[in-house]
């Protein structure tokens, strides 16, 4: 029913504090590609803090999301991306297989499983991430294999995260057409505000393609920033990029905008609306990492149902609120949705 693609990451999570975030010259509040002076991160982090060790990965989280949600059929959602041939990866696949998702890995015998550090301080988390094998998925070598790509065509809803810009934008590229052809919804996320501003032909390219924009405040800002809307309103910015030239005009674009404890916002063309979040006490909320994913796991969970928007977005906020009350993206045994 619903196909993601994306970089498969084992997360290191650990409470930090300021002076580990300036060491590295980390935000608060951020999502980067590990460089040079990030080397230690891991090692540091490992040695000064108690870490645990999560299920990552942007859209291989809201793949485990939206499986949970849906229940049965088990391997409803398929995810593929690129793992080594070791511990991190054997622990993702079996982080996968208990959620039911059918994780197809290409596996590279030329790199370590990715990782992200996930330095969380209060309400705010900052991920850096190193894609390792995860950089090496190569659509020839997996996405056009006929099996897999029979895969594809099978699905009713595609969801890429914007991370996999980074990677294998043709493979992007080739399922947003397959979409579109097929009159299907795909769906992308903005995912890091450095891919607006460093990926942005790349972007362009795939942006007639999208059916459904996710995005959070900070992505929606530095999105209308990069594309010259002048305008900081998230409405607005909503409105504008609901508006940008699209493929198959047989489908409107959807552009859903989550903005934390404030409401998310939701353009479809005719107009601009406003869905409150769930309340969660300050001192419920464990770690926010994650909660995005969750958000879009929950609301393609009913999109592949058909549901109205109004269920989509509700699940949305059930699954957010769910996963910001335990660390990393975590579910409990069965979901409490009605
Ligand atoms: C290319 N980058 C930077 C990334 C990621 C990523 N997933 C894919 N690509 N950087 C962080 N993440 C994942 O985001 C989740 C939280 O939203 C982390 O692994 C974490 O599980």
């Amino acid at each position: 029913m619903l196909f993601g693609m994306g970089n498969p990451l084992l997360d290191i999570s650990a409470i930090v504090d300021k002076d580990f975030l300036d060491k590295y010259g980390l935000k608060a509040n951020d999502q980067i590609l590990a460089d040079e002076k990030h080397k230690e991160i891991f090692e540091d982090m490992v040695k000064r803090f108690s870490v645990e060790y999560l299920a990552g990965g942007s859209t291989q989280n809201s793949m485990r999301v939206a499986q949970w949600m849906i229940g049965h059929p088990c391997k409803a959602a398929t995810f593929f991306g690129c793992v080594g041939e070791d511990a991190f990866g054997a622990t993702l696949r079996r982080k996968a297989e208990e959620a039911g998702v059918d994780a197809r890995y290409q596996v590279t015998s030329s790199a370590a499983t990715g990782s992200c550090a996930v330095c969380v301080t209060g309400d705010n988390r900052s991920l850096v991430a190193n894609l390792a094998a995860a950089n090496g998925y190569v659509k020839e070598q997996h996405l056009d294999l006929p099996e897999n790509w029979a895969l594809v065509q099978k699905a009713r809803v595609y969801y890429i995260a914007g991370f996999f810009m980074t990677v294998s934008p043709d493979s992007m590229m080739a399922v947003a057409t397959l979409a579109a052809k097929q009159n299907k919804p795909f769906c992308l996320n903005l995912s890091a505000p450095f891919l607006a501003q460093h990926y942005g032909a790349e972007l362009s390219r795939l942006l007639p393609y999208v059916d459904v924009l996710f995005g959070n405040e900070t992505e929606a800002a530095t999105f209308a920033r990069e594309r010259g809307f002048e305008t900081e309103d998230i409405e607005v910015i909503s409105k504008k990029a609901q508006a940008l030239p699209k493929q198959n005009t047989a489908r409107p674009r959807l552009v859903v905008f989550t903005q934390g404890k404030d409401p998310t916002v939701v353009a479809n063309g005719k107009e601009v609306r406003l869905f409150s979040v769930l309340p969660i006490k300050p001192e419920e909320i464990i770690d926010t990492n994650g909660a995005g994913d969750a958000f879009v796991g929950g609301f393609l969970s009913k999109l592949v149902m058909e549901c109205p928007l109004e269920e989509c977005i509700r699940a949305g906020h059930y699954t957010a609120n769910t996963v910001i009350r335990r660390s990393g993206c975590t579910l409990p045994a069965l979901p409490d949705f009605h």
